[in-house]
Formats: structure tokens, C-alpha cells, sequence
């Protein structure tokens, strides 16, 4: 009987990189309170978007915290990667920079963590592969990197399949993509067990306050200027973060090596009906919303099928009402979250992202 069978993970050992930011927090979370005997260790370098709070809850828990460890580096250093890779039944690769508007202003640590990175944690799990064949560990790590649906591009019409071509536009889609080349040149050349899942844009609680969804809620709670870009009828795929990381469970636990597999919302929606609902339960005026300067390069739509994880067995469980009724919630409740990090360095970024652009801002028709 295999563990499947018996109704246990797969893999029990498992190492999350970038766990201790917004999607890598909660699978942790979320895996650890299944309560089924799953090891985690994070691996996070702690930049400005990894915070140890979103992983207090792990931490607050004697039990989930027995099953955890929490070790500070960078996955770009293999000194620090390759023992943790030997010690693992699994890595999940989280990590990465992650925002598009950061990757416009200086999209050099794009390249050594969403390319460079990935490589040294790919190199680690051949060198465990190599130990596997020789009899040194039972099996060889299963790798997952966790991509997004940026790497397809602005889809002008229709939905993205996972054969499609990846045409990246920003330096953060387009080192994604890298980092997904390389993962794909490992299971042909080296035979590796990869897999790769495709997220569209992912909210929730947790989320740092960079992204659209929790920097609009956590200005307008404290009646600051919502800074919307261009005409604001991009379109984006929402996807609430426990089905994000729930997907990523499934894919790795049931992905066929060497596959992708796309995880979308199935919630198509423009930024101003984003805005309009964010503003509605928050009890707020439209007028706080000013039509800002265009994102350079900006895609206009993201759209993608996800059958093929449906024929894996894949289902969303949360509604994208609930879920922002969730988030919004969530946001107004635990300023004490995100209040610290909209200060220091914070300070610093979001003047040389908005400031000119909010100085030459108008008022946002609605
Ligand atoms: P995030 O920015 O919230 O978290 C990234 C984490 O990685 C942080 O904890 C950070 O400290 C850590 N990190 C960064 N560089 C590192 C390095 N060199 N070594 C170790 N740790 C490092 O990002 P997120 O939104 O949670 O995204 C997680 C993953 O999901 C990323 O790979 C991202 O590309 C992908 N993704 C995100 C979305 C989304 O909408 N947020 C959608 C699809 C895919
Ligand atoms: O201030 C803003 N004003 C604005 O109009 C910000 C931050 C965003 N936007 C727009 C740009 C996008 O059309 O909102 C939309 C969403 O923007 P982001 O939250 O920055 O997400 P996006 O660029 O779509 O990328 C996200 O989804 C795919 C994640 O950040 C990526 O990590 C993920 O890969």
C-alpha cells in the first residue's frame, strides 16, 4: 500500500523556500495544520517582503512548531542550500522578487534569485539524485517551482495553455521564465523530478502591502490617495491565496514530472472593479482614487486555462467574494500586521514609485 493509499502526504520532509513570504507563508500554514506529521523547513533570506509574523501562527503552536524550522540564507548560496537539500523529500521554491514595479526600477536581484537561485537549488537536487542512484537516500527530491501566469504575457484575447509560448515583458516575468527554462533543462538533460505551477494574481491576508489589493486597502483605511494606473481596465485572474497553495500541494503531490500545470482564479476582473469593490465595504469615496502615470510595458491582460489541473484532480474551494470579503477584513483588522511595514525602507520605495506620479496625478473618473 503507498502512503497515498493510506491517506499520508507523499513527501514528509519537505523544504519551502521563501516560505516566510505571502504564498509561501500560507502553504506552510496550511500544511503544518493538516496535522499529518509533515516536516517543514523554511529557507528565506528575510528581505523586505519575508516577515517571521506571517509564520507566527506555526510558531504560536507547540505541536506544528516541533514540525518546524525556520533557517535564515539566501537560496542563491549553495554552502547553505545543499544540506538542507539533502536533508528533504521535497523542495517547493517560493522565493523569488516578486513584484513587477520593483523589477522596473532595479531588476538585478531578479536575476540572481529567479534565475540564479533556481539553479543552485536545481544543482543541489541532482547532486541528491546522484546519492539516490548510489544507494545513499531512498529516493531523489522532488522539485517544484512555483511560477506565474506573467510568463505567457499581455493575452490580448483567450486563455494561456500551458503549451503556449512564454513571452515574457517585464525583468520579473522575464527572469521567471528563465528560472522555468532551467527547470525544464534539468528534467531533459539530467532527468530531474520537476514540476512547475503557473498562478494567476494571488490575494489574501499576509500579502505585502506592495501589491494591488493590500496597498489600496491599507491607503484607503487611512484615507491616503489610491494611485491607479493609466486607465485602470487592466485585466487580472484573482486567485485567493489557500487555493493558490492548496493547488501547489496537489501538483506536487500528483503532477507528472516534467509537466505545468496553470492555477487561475476563474475570476476575471478589471483594476477599477477591484477598486470599486475595495472601496464599497470599506465605506470609502471613489475620490480617493487619482489616475496615476502607466506602468512602463504594462500588460494589459492575464488569462489562462486551467483545465489540465482540473483533469489532475484540482478544484478552488473559496468564491472570489468570500475571499475579498475575507481579505478586506483581514486587512482591517490587523493593522498591527501591516502598520510596521509601511514605514523605513518602505518610505523610501514608495516615493520613488508614486511620488512623481501621485504629484502628477488627476482626479480618477469613475
Ligand atoms: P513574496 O514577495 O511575498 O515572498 C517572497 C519570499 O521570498 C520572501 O519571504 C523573501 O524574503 C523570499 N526571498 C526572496 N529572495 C530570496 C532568496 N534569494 N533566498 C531565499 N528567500 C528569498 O512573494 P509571493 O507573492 O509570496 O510569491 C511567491 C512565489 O509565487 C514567487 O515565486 C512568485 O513569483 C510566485 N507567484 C506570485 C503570485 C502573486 O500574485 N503574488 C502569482 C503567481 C506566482
Ligand atoms: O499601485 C498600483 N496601481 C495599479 O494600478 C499597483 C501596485 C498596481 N496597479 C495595477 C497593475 C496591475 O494591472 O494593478 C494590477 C495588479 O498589480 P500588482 O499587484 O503589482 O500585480 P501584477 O503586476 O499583476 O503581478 C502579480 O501577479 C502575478 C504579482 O505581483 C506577481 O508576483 C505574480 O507573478
Amino acid at each position: 500500500m503507498t502512503s497515498a493509499q493510506r491517506g499520508q502526504p507523499r513527501f514528509e520532509r519537505l523544504l519551502v523556500t521563501g516560505g516566510a513570504g505571502f504564498i509561501g507563508s500560507c502553504f506552510a500554514r496550511d500544511v503544518l495544520a493538516r496535522r499529518d506529521g509533515t516536516h517543514i523547513t523554511v529557507l528565506d533570506k528575510m528581505t523586505y517582503a519575508g516577515n517571521p509574523a506571517n509564520l507566527a501562527p506555526i510558531t504560536s503552536d507547540p505541536e506544528q512548531a516541533a514540525r518546524f524550522r525556520l533557517v535564515v540564507g539566501d537560496i542563491a548560496d549553495p554552502a547553505v542550500v545543499a544540506p538542507l537539500v539533502a536533508q528533504a523529500d521535497a523542495v517547493i521554491n517560493f522565493a523569488a522578487e516578486s513584484h513587477v514595479d520593483r523589477s522596473i526600477l532595479d531588476p538585478e536581484a531578479f536575476l540572481r534569485t529567479d534565475v540564479l537561485g533556481v539553479h543552485v537549488l536545481l544543482e543541489a537536487c541532482r547532486v541528491e539524485q546522484t546519492r539516490a542512484a548510489a544507494g545513499h537516500r531512498e529516493r531523489s527530491p522532488r522539485f517544484l517551482q512555483v511560477s506565474t501566469d506573467e510568463v505567457y504575457g499581455s493575452v490580448e484575447t483567450g486563455e494561456s495553455r500551458e503549451d503556449d509560448r512564454l513571452e515574457p515583458r517585464s525583468p520579473y516575468s522575464a527572469a521567471k521564465a528563465a528560472g522555468e527554462l532551467l527547470v525544464n533543462s534539468y528534467v531533459v538533460t539530467y532527468g530531474l523530478d520537476a514540476v512547475l505551477t503557473r498562478g494567476s494574481n494571488t490575494y489574501g491576508p499576509y500579502q505585502h502591502p506592495e501589491k494591488l489589493i493590500p496597498l489600496f486597502l491599507t491607503n484607503a483605511i487611512g484615507d491616503q490617495q489610491l494611485p491607479l494606473y493609466g486607465d485602470g481596465l487592466q485585466r487580472r485572474d484573482w486567485l485567493y491565496v489557500a487555493d493558490h497553495a492548496g493547488a501547489i500541494g496537489h501538483v506536487l503531490e500528483h503532477g507528472v514530472t516534467g509537466q505545468a500545470y496553470n492555477v487561475g482564479g476563474g475570476n476575471e476582473r478589471t483594476n477599477r472593479e477591484i477598486v470599486t469593490l475595495l472601496l464599497d465595504r470599506l465605506g470609502k469615496p471613489w475620490s480617493l482614487v487619482r489616475q496615476v502615470e502607466d506602468r512602463p510595458g504594462h500588460d494589459r491582460r492575464y488569462a489562462m486555462s486551467s483545465s489540465k489541473l482540473a483533469a489532475l484532480g484540482w478544484q478552488n474551494k473559496v468564491t472570489f467574494e468570500a475571499g475579498l470579503a475575507a481579505t478586506i477584513d483581514w486587512f482591517a483588522a490587523n493593522d498591527a500586521w501591516w502598520r510596521p511595514i509601511k514605514s523605513g525602507e518602505w518610505e523610501t520605495y514608495y516615493s520613488r514609485q508614486y511620488g512623481a506620479r501621485l504629484a502628477g496625478s488627476s482626479k480618477a473618473s469613475q
